[in-house]
């Protein structure tokens, strides 16, 4: 069933955040995204969010550079372009280099849109099954404040807190929280803030009782990730190291890895994110979603590519109110007792507001 584009609408939305997000490389206080509409020729309209932010602390593109090239590349290229089925985006975006959160924003709406004029909820659509999806929250706060967001998290029924983390971070302060909640499995995520010299402190991290610790080293410190790997018990996760599907089959080649943190947005979207889970299925690699701070279309995105075979850890899931003083969708995300359930409506399925 093909679908022919024939219009796109960037539209952006910037709200504050109800509290700062702070990590070790950037605070959070207000956030940017870029809602993409696209339309089809029977009058459908799927939905993509470009999640990049403000500035390249993060990933090297920025919310200006998308911008950009959604609208004077990505958006002209596929003007009244007709594809047999969404994968062919991915093809025709060759002729683009890089860029992946701006063609994820597009491509990911294609996506929606195939799955709404099949009458489909996207979750179905891309193979998903596994409900309800397990809810996770971050807790990115000054190390004072870490207990108290924490069981406000338990309280709230999460019941996976991931906790920012950097070299210099009090060990005892993380070991007292999670011994406090036994019921609870823990994440740690170091974006990166160690390095060779601080290795020692890492292996200190190993004794806390963290389910995994997220990208430890940077991006590309592939031996590094492969000593951690080898030395701690801690499973360790590839954040900003994945993106692509190459850099993949780098972390099984070199050993550098237990498990991956699927962002479509880093990727490239939906096209290439699929590709990520079947190697890693293939490799018993493990797998989980992760957040950007972003809006419900991003996250109902999410919440389909979560409901996959083979992802199996909670991903990054707060509920629309954990960020928003009012979200972009209706209904709302919600949590309860630690989970999220799937919505029936075809495509995401949820209306943007
Ligand atoms: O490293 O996982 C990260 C948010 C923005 C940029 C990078 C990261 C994050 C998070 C997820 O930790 C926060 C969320 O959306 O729940
Ligand atoms: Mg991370």
């Amino acid at each position: 069933m093909a679908v022919t584009i024939r219009d796109i609408q960037l539209k952006t939305v910037r709200q504050p955040l109800r509290s700062p997000f702070k990590t070790v490389l950037q605070q959070v206080d207000e956030r940017e995204v870029i809602v993409v509409s696209v339309t089809g020729d029977k009058g459908h309209v799927g939905s993509g969010e470009c999640v990049a932010f403000e500035t390249p602390w993060y990933t090297e593109e920025t919310i200006t550079s998308c911008r950009f090239v959604l609208q004077q590349i990505l958006v002209p290229l596929l003007a009244n372009k007709t594809f047999e089925n969404p994968e062919e985006v991915w093809d025709l975006f060759v002729a683009v280099k890089g860029n992946r959160m701006a063609k994820a924003a597009i491509e990911m709406a294609i996506w929606d849109l195939f799955a709404k004029q099949q009458r489909e909820p996207l979750w179905k659509f891309v193979g998903g099954s596994q409900q309800p999806i397990p809810a996770g929250i971050v807790v990115a706060a000054d190390p004072l404040k870490i207990e108290e967001q924490v069981a406000l998290a338990a309280h709230s029924g999460y019941r996976r807190v991931k906790i920012k983390v950097h070299p210099h971070m009090e060990v005892a302060l993380l070991n007292s929280v999670v011994a406090a909640y036994p019921e609870l499995q823990f994440f740690a995520d170091a974006n990166g803030s160690f390095q060779e010299d601080s290795f020692d402190r890492l292996m200190a991290f190993d004794e806390i009782g963290f389910t995994l610790i997220e990208q430890p080293f940077g991006e590309r410190q592939w031996a590094l990730h492969a000593k951690a790997k080898k030395e701690l018990k801690t499973k360790i996760c590839l954040d900003e190291s994945i993106a692509c599907l190459e850099d993949v089959q780098q972390m099984i080649d070199q050993q550098a890895g237990d498990i991956v943190v699927l962002k479509m947005s880093r990727l490239g979207g939906w096209t290439e994110t699929l590709k990520v889970v079947r190697l890693c299925q293939t490799h018993s690699i493990g797998m989980w979603v992760g957040g950007m701070i972003e809006f419900g279309v991003s996250k109902a995105h999410n919440l389909a590519l979560a409901s996959l075979p083979g992802i199996v850890y909670p991903g990054d899931f707060s509920a629309s109110q954990h960020f928003w003083e009012k979200d972009i969708i209706d209904p709302e995300i919600t949590v309860e007792n630690g989970t999220i359930l799937l919505s029936t409506q075809s495509g995401i399925g949820y209306r943007v507001v």
